[in-house]
Order: C-alpha cells, then sequence, then structure tokens
C-alpha cells in the first residue's frame, strides 16, 4: 500500500447553486418582492455578523450560462452550521423563487506534499489563514469538482508518495506562476460528495482562469490523473446590487 498522503482540515465549505424562477417571481406584487428581498437580505446580514467575528466567510455569485444563476459559497467551523445555513435559505419566501440545481460538500484542504514543517501547524499563523481563508471578494469565481484517477495504469492511489510529491511539485510551480493573479481554494469532500475534490479560484481577470487551467492541462497531474466534473464561472453578486438583481 502507498502511504496516504496527510491532510489539514479547515472550515467545512458549502457551495450552494441556484437558479431564479423569474416567471414565478414576477407573479408577486413588487411590495411582495420588496418584502421576499428584505427578509432574504437579513440571512446575508446574519452571515456578515459572523465573518466580521472571524468565525466564517461567505461570497455570493451570479453564474453565466444556464446550470445557475447564484452561488452561495459559505464556510464554517462545523458541518451543522451548514445544515443550518441551508435550511435557513429554503425557509425564505425568496427561496420558494429559486430552484436548487447543484450543491457541493467538503472542507478546506491542505496537503502535505510540499511541506513538511516543525510543530502543531494548526498553531502556524500562515496556514491557519489557509485553512480557515476569509474568502476575497474578486470579481470573478469559477468552481469545478475533480478527482484523480483510478484506471489500469492510471492510478493516482497506487504511486508511491514521493512520485506524488514530485508531479505536485511541478504543479504547485504552475500555479505560483499565478500568484497576484488567481487565488485557490481547495477543498477536500472524500466521503462527503460525488468528486474528491472541489476547486474554486477567484480572479479579477475571468480569462486568467483559462489560462492557468489549460496550462494545467499540460502538467502530468492534471494530463494524466484530473478528472472533472461542470465548471461554473460566474461575477460577484454585491449585496449592495441584490435588490438590483431582482428587480423586475
Ligand atoms: O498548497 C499549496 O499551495 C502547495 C502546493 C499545492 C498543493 C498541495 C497547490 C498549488 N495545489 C495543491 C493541491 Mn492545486 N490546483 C488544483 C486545480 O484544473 C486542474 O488541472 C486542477 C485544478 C487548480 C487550478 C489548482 C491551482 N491542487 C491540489 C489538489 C489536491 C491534490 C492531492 O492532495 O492529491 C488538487 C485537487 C488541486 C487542484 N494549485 C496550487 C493551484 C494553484 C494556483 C496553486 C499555487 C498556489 C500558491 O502557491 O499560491
Amino acid at each position: 500500500m502507498s502511504e496516504a498522503a496527510k491532510t489539514l482540515d479547515g472550515w467545512y465549505c458549502l457551495h450552494d447553486f441556484r437558479s431564479m424562477d423569474w416567471h414565478a417571481f414576477k407573479q408577486l406584487s413588487s411590495d411582495e418582492r420588496q418584502l421576499a428581498i428584505t427578509e432574504f437580505q437579513q440571512v446575508f446580514s446574519k452571515w456578515n455578523q459572523v465573518a466580521d467575528s472571524g468565525e466564517g466567510s461567505h461570497a455570493i455569485y451570479n453564474i453565466l450560462g444556464q446550470k445557475a444563476d447564484i452561488m452561495f459559497m459559505v464556510l464554517r467551523p462545523t458541518m451543522d452550521e451548514l445544515l443550518h445555513i441551508e435550511t435557513e435559505i429554503n425557509k425564505t419566501t425568496l427561496s420558494q423563487y429559486m430552484i436548487p440545481t447543484y450543491s457541493y460538500v467538503s472542507v478546506v484542504e491542505l496537503s502535505n506534499y510540499l511541506s513538511e514543517e516543525d510543530g502543531d501547524p494548526y498553531q502556524n499563523p500562515h496556514v491557519r489563514a489557509r485553512l480557515y481563508p476569509a474568502l476575497p471578494k474578486s470579481q470573478y469565481v469559477c468552481f469545478y469538482p475533480m478527482d484523480k484517477k483510478r484506471e489500469g495504469e492510471d492510478n493516482w492511489y497506487m504511486l508511491p508518495s514521493a512520485a506524488r510529491k514530485e508531479m505536485m511539485y511541478s504543479h504547485g510551480k504552475i500555479g505560483r506562476g499565478y500568484a497576484g493573479k488567481v487565488k485557490q481554494i481547495i477543498t477536500g469532500s472524500v466521503g462527503f460528495d460525488d468528486y474528491e475534490w472541489g476547486v474554486t479560484l477567484f480572479a479579477e481577470d475571468v480569462l486568467q482562469f483559462k489560462k492557468l487551467i489549460y496550462e494545467m492541462r499540460f502538467d502530468e497531474v492534471s494530463a494524466r490523473y484530473g478528472v472533472f466534473g461542470s465548471f461554473f464561472v460566474g461575477t460577484i453578486l454585491k449585496e449592495d446590487a441584490f435588490s438590483k438583481y431582482l428587480y423586475v
């Protein structure tokens, strides 16, 4: 048996995708629509209080294309809090006009391929900043789930740890070439959802997602072992623009 990668695990993560049922929403009077928006904004203000106290983080994006209209990405110290948040969204009036289209459950993950440090990593401020991240307010987001292949000769999990380490070094090197352009958050989902990881990327220039992901496709770890789910790309939905977005 090859040695399992060791992971550090941070905040739990829910990616919750919804599509607007504009037809149904338009049937409401403008007063009813306004009430639904105001009620939903109260949910946001609770999330903001949590974020301000450093007990979690969230990001809200408009998704382009027909897979969804809105993505809520929420980070919390426990999975139970995410369950509470999902239920809270579902109980709002606005959610009656939103169709759930996809969701992803995972936990912020750092693996030990490139860093073998002394001491308790959970006490290291640099590590903590990555395990419990305040999500950036970048203009664009890109999310997709992925696996590492387990097929015949191409089985990531049968490789000796030194071989995986070498490939992850090359992966990290490409990634670092995008420092300052793309911020990535890797969340682990083995045992939690259908793929093994969620990849969430943030950038100010949407084209950098394509450039980074394309470059990685030619790198062995992605070229040989990467298996990808659906891609979602979107633009930030700032809270002050929320009622404008919902104006019909
Ligand atoms: O944690 C670190 O920053 C150290 C290096 C590193 C690890 C261990 C790293 C760097 N990644 C790691 C792990 Mn990554 N990453 C992806 C994708 O589309 C594709 O081809 C793959 C999707 C992108 C775009 C990306 C970006 N990475 C992982 C893992 C877990 C692997 C495992 O445990 O087997 C996955 C699934 C994954 C996938 N990676 C980086 C980036 C970027 C931009 C970096 C540089 C980060 C930086 O140094 O700032």
